[in-house]
């Protein structure tokens, strides 16, 4: 793949796009295991905001640079006592919540890439996207009940709807690690491959994924998300049905009565059964 490099500004991340539609985040904190900081996540949320209003790009990877991490979740490093990890002014955040709400409704297709260890905040991450990729090297867990932390939100409802409730309280009560294929017998992944093959196994899924109908994508997305996602998940897959209505001629019947201050005439469109 010819990658253009679109990191320029960055500095915890690389962004890259394919000519043929494939958008790459990468974490670039091999050192750290790929923790994350609050920059890593405000980089991760500009890049993936430039990935979905992309028109050219159409599936999103999230990944970890080398072998050894896909993510090794909030860098504890600088995780302060007011609620957060603190930022270079000293400003505590958890907007590591946020990036998992725009995985979570970014209308695109998103794969994780995973080699090495996908722990803490960084397993929850590697869950929230749609697909998962696993090397088979990669290691998954939660890590919370040992270093104080906690994600009771998708990290543990949704971990709950992947793998079932008690895989799920195993998960967390135990934090143990699982390998790849443990991972794969739970369904945390969509499949396990020789960590050589990584990168180009995931770009073939990638592939895959872009010769479809990208509406269908989207409101299957949608749909999928509001089965666990309450209101929130209804008005996501509500603003499709609205989006494709603006589509429709009897859609623009009503605007074009509005903007030539005359009564709509909905009678001519069908009423379906
Ligand atoms: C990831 C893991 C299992 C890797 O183990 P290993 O043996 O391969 O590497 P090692 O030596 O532990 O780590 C290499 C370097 O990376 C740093 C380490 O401190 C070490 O630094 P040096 O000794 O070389 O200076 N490192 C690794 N992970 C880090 C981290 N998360 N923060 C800061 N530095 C880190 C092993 O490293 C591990 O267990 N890491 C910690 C995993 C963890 O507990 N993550 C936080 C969970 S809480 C969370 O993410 C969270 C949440 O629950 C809710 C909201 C937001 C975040």
């Amino acid at each position: 793949v010819e990658w253009q490099d679109l990191s320029t500004g960055y500095q915890d991340i690389s962004f890259h796009k394919s000519a043929d539609g494939i958008g790459k985040i990468t974490i670039n904190r091999p050192q750290v295991r790929n923790a994350f900081r609050p920059l890593t996540v405000q980089e991760m949320i500009d890049a993936m905001s430039k990935a979905r209003y992309d028109a050219d790009i159409g599936v999103i990877i999230l990944t970890g640079l080398g072998d050894e991490a896909f993510c090794s979740g909030g860098d504890q490093s600088v995780r302060g006592d007011y609620g957060g990890y603190k930022d270079d002014q000293g400003t505590h955040h958890l907007n590591v919540l946020d990036l998992q709400r725009q995985i979570r409704t970014c209308p695109k297709p998103v794969i994780a890439s995973v080699a090495g260890y996908a722990i803490g905040g960084g397993h929850v991450l590697h869950m929230m996207c749609d697909l998962t990729i696993a090397a088979d090297n990669a290691q998954f867990g939660q890590t919370g009940p040992k270093v104080g932390s906690f994600d009771g939100g998708w990290g543990a409802s949704y971990m709950a709807r992947i793998v079932g409730q008690k895989k799920a309280r195993e998960i967390w009560f135990l934090c143990r690690f699982y390998d790849a294929n443990e991972a794969e017998a739970m369904g945390l992944v969509n499949t396990v491959v020789p960590v050589k093959d990584l990168a180009k196994e995931t770009v073939r899924w990638c592939r895959e994924v872009l010769q479809h109908s990208p509406m269908a994508l989207r409101c299957l997305k949608a749909s999928l998300n509001a089965d666990c996602d309450g209101q929130s998940g209804l008005q996501e897959l509500a603003g499709n049905a609205t989006m494709m209505f603006y589509m429709t001629e009897e859609g623009q019947e009503g605007r074009n009565a509005f903007n030539e201050k005359r009564r709509p005439d909905f009678q001519k469109f069908p009423r379906n059964p």
